[in-house]
This record gives structure tokens, sequence and C-alpha cells, in this order.
């Protein structure tokens, strides 16, 4: 076997290898972005879920809801602040790096999970002796399937230009064959 052919076997099963490990990656892929409606109850002193897990891209719709006393909701990395009142469809949405601006009335908080990581948001109204340790934690995970879509593209990118070079290469061998200035041609 020729160096050529053996350069075009490689291309061939980095190809294929490329693609299985895609393959077997994309299942596990976060899927488009998606709008998520989530219902969050605040009680003294806790978040009901603490814990709130999208994906990146997602719009993420939080209906919020005291099951008590007047609470808040701060997020932060999202400039988002919202007062919650007992037994009220609505919350007051402000916004904290804009005071001046007067708090929206709102049944859903709405805002769009552009950035990765994991973000506190906490009470923001004094709601009793343990108001301080009132916490939760939204997980914002990478949109894999955008990572994914950017990966294959730059794999076979890669690939096609390996390919090329290889077969650019086999034909100037096979040019080199035919010219006839191989010592064998010589009579
Ligand atoms: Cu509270």
């Amino acid at each position: 076997m020729s160096r050529s052919e053996l350069l075009r076997w490689g291309a061939g099963v980095l190809v294929v290898l490329a693609s299985t490990v895609i393959g077997a990656w994309m299942p596990r892929a976060s899927g488009p972005p998606q709008v998520r409606r989530i219902e969050v109850k605040a009680r003294q002193y806790a978040y009901d879920p603490p814990t709130i897990e999208v994906n990146q891209g997602d719009t993420v719709r939080l209906k919020l809801t005291s099951q008590d006393v007047v609470h808040g909701f701060y997020l932060e990395a999202y400039d988002l602040q919202a007062t919650i009142m007992p037994q009220s469809p609505y919350v007051e949405v402000s916004r904290p790096s804009r005071p001046e601006e007067k708090p929206e009335k709102l049944e859903e908080v709405e805002f769009v999970a552009d950035r990765t990581g994991k973000f506190r948001y906490r009470c923001s109204h004094t709601c009793g002796t343990m108001h301080p340790f009132m916490s939760g934690e939204l997980v914002v995970k990478p949109n894999r399937l955008l990572g994914g879509g950017v990966g294959a593209f730059a794999g076979m990118l890669i690939a096609g230009c390996l390919l090329a070079c290889v077969l650019g290469n086999g034909s100037g061998e096979a040019a080199v064959a035919n010219s006839g200035r191989s010592p064998h041609a010589i009579p």
C-alpha cells in the first residue's frame, strides 16, 4: 500500500470516527431553546423549587407566589427583582439597575437565560428572623446542541481539508508516475 493510499484510508477512518463521536454525543444534547414556565412558591424561609434548571437560550417565565407573608425575589446577574404579595396574582417587577423606573405589575416574570452558570435568587423583602437565609439557585446549562452544531461543522471542515489535502497529494504522485520521467520508463 502506497503512502497516499494509506493517507486516504486514514482520512476515511477519521471521518467515520468523527461521525461516530458526534452521533454518540448528539442524543444527550439539550435541544433547541424553549419557553419554560415554572411556578416558584415562596414561604418563610425557602423557595419551592430551591433550584431551577434551564438551558441557555430558554425563555424563562416564573410564576411567583407567596404562601404566607410578603417576600421578594432578587435574581443576581439578571437585573431582576420582584415583590411577591400573598393572595395576589401579580408581582411587582423592577430592574435594580434602573431605580428611577416604576415597578411593573405583572402576572409572570420573564427573561431569556442567556448567561450560563449558577445564579442565586434570594428574598429581597424582610420577611422574618431567618430572612437572610432565604435563597435558591438558578442553573443555566450551556446549550450543547448549539455547541455541538458548531463542533460538527468544524470537524467536517477539518476532515474535508484533510481529505482534499490527501487527494491532492495522491494525484500529484500519480502525475509524476505517468509523466514518463520514471527511471523504468527510459529504454
Ligand atoms: Cu422572604
